[in-house]
């Protein structure tokens, strides 16, 4: 019997399925990444309750923009990676209780 995943290994194969329904086609293919199209879609459909003005496509694509570190029109999969980490840090701030003051 094949042991089971754990919920770390089951996160990370949710956000890598997330991006395989999003990006193009062909796993090697040199122009595999989420499309300008395909980001707006993604945002607004996978990201609104972790992401603020998800229904204002000029806010989606500013967003995408900044990720789009090489500026080739795609979002690469380590550039998805990148936006997913900062939405992660966010999440964690909202976990971390305020540092007690004991003066
Ligand atoms: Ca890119």
């Amino acid at each position: 019997m094949a042991s089971e995943l754990t919920e770390l290994e089951e996160a990370i194969g949710t956000l890598v399925k997330n991006y395989d329904k999003y990006a193009t086609r062909g796993f090697f293919s040199r122009k595999r990444g989420i499309s300008k199209d395909s980001f707006q879609k993604m945002v607004s459909q996978e990201l609104h309750h972790a992401l603020m003005h998800t229904e204002d496509k000029q806010a989606i694509d500013d967003l995408r923009q900044t990720y789009d570190k090489n500026q080739d029109g795609l979002i690469r999969f380590h550039e998805y990676w990148t936006l997913m980490g900062s939405i992660a840090m966010s999440h964690l701030s909202t976990m971390e209780e305020p540092e007690k003051d004991d003066s």
